[in-house]
């Protein structure tokens, strides 16, 4: 059991994914993909109650530490796949891999330390952390990525500098072409964010990618009117290098691949109001159904 009326630490989410593999050992794993640079476990749940040949929806949140929709709802959605009985079809067609939290040091460091903090928390000469959507090795540094160490786009001594980022990468790799659609998600602004970061142009599928992000954005806004902006990266948002979205398509084969921001609140956009975890996780949660239906149906 967890709760979702407030934000949740890493060891409580850590304890619900425990929780959940000792409940429903036949349809949930889970494995520890990698070790923060602090030495956390970053784990990653694996749901199915289908054939192990279903196609595979890899799903992970908290690249950014003080994104606290992002953890809160990835583990939501873990919720209604698992004790959900009226989800059950989500879990027969598709399996999924999701890591709740990919940067667990510095999800901790924002409870503990500093609010706004966004990196990981490996060490320089001069300054803590590196942006992790930032890290992935294509077209590492090209644009709206920082060199500087103390940057909050600070984008690593080299890609995959970071073992959070190297972990997600050892996923896709393991997995290879049986991953269907990744998401990845953010806070905040409302925006549905497909390839590419690195550039204008558009990926050659990208006509797929919006009509998918259209029908997910109506049946987010059919909840309670919440909209978001649909369109690549670059073109709606900002020119950014080195991000997990664009390598997972560009050299993981992952052809779906979307970076969703959650919608923002409080003073700094980050905070968004506990209160509003769930009704923010509902409506996500029937965005997340659309996808799910639309690998099902077509892989
Ligand atoms: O800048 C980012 O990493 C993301 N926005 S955030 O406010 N959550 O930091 C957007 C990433 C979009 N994808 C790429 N630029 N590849
Ligand atoms: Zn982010």
């Amino acid at each position: 059991k967890i709760s979702f009326t407030e934000y949740q630490r890493y060891d409580t989410i850590q304890e619900y994914l425990s929780e959940l593999a000792a409940n429903y050992p036949d349809i949930v794993s889970v494995e520890e993909i990698g070790t923060s640079y602090e030495g956390r476990g970053i784990s990653m749940i694996k749901i199915g109650a289908g054939s192990s040949d279903n196609p595979i929806i890899l799903v992970d949140g908290g690249i950014h530490a003080r994104e606290w929709i992002s953890p809160a709802f990835v583990t939501y959605l873990i919720q209604e796949l698992v004790e959900n009985e009226d989800n059950r079809n989500m879990i027969e067609s598709t399996n999924w891999l999701i890591i709740p939290v990919l940067n667990p040091d510095g999800y901790e460091y924002t409870h503990t330390s500093a609010r706004l903090w966004r990196k990981t928390r490996s060490p320089g000469l001069l300054c803590t952390g590196v942006d992790g959507n930032r890290n992935f090795d294509f077209h590492w540094m090209e644009t709206g990525a920082s060199a500087l160490q103390c940057s909050d786009t600070f984008a690593g001594s080299a890609p995959f500098s970071e073992s959070e980022t190297s972990a997600l990468r050892d996923v896709v790799l393991a997995y290879g072409d049986q991953i269907k659609l990744y998401l990845t998600f953010h806070s905040y602004g409302n925006y549905l964010l497909y390839p590419w970061g690195y550039t204008s142009e558009l990926p050659e599928d990208a006509d797929v990618l919006d009509a998918l992000a259209v029908d997910v954005e109506a049946a987010i806004a059919s909840v309670a009117g919440t909209r978001y902006t649909i369109g690549s990266s670059t073109n709606v948002l900002y020119a950014a290098a080195g991000g997990s979205d664009d390598w997972v398509k560009g050299i993981g084969g992952v052809a779906l691949s979307y970076t969703i921001e959650l919608p923002g609140g409080g003073i700094w956009g980050f905070d968004l109001p506990a209160a509003r975890i769930l009704p923010v996780s509902l409506e996500t949660f029937e965005g997340v159904k659309i996808y799910q239906r639309y690998v099902a149906d077509n892989f």
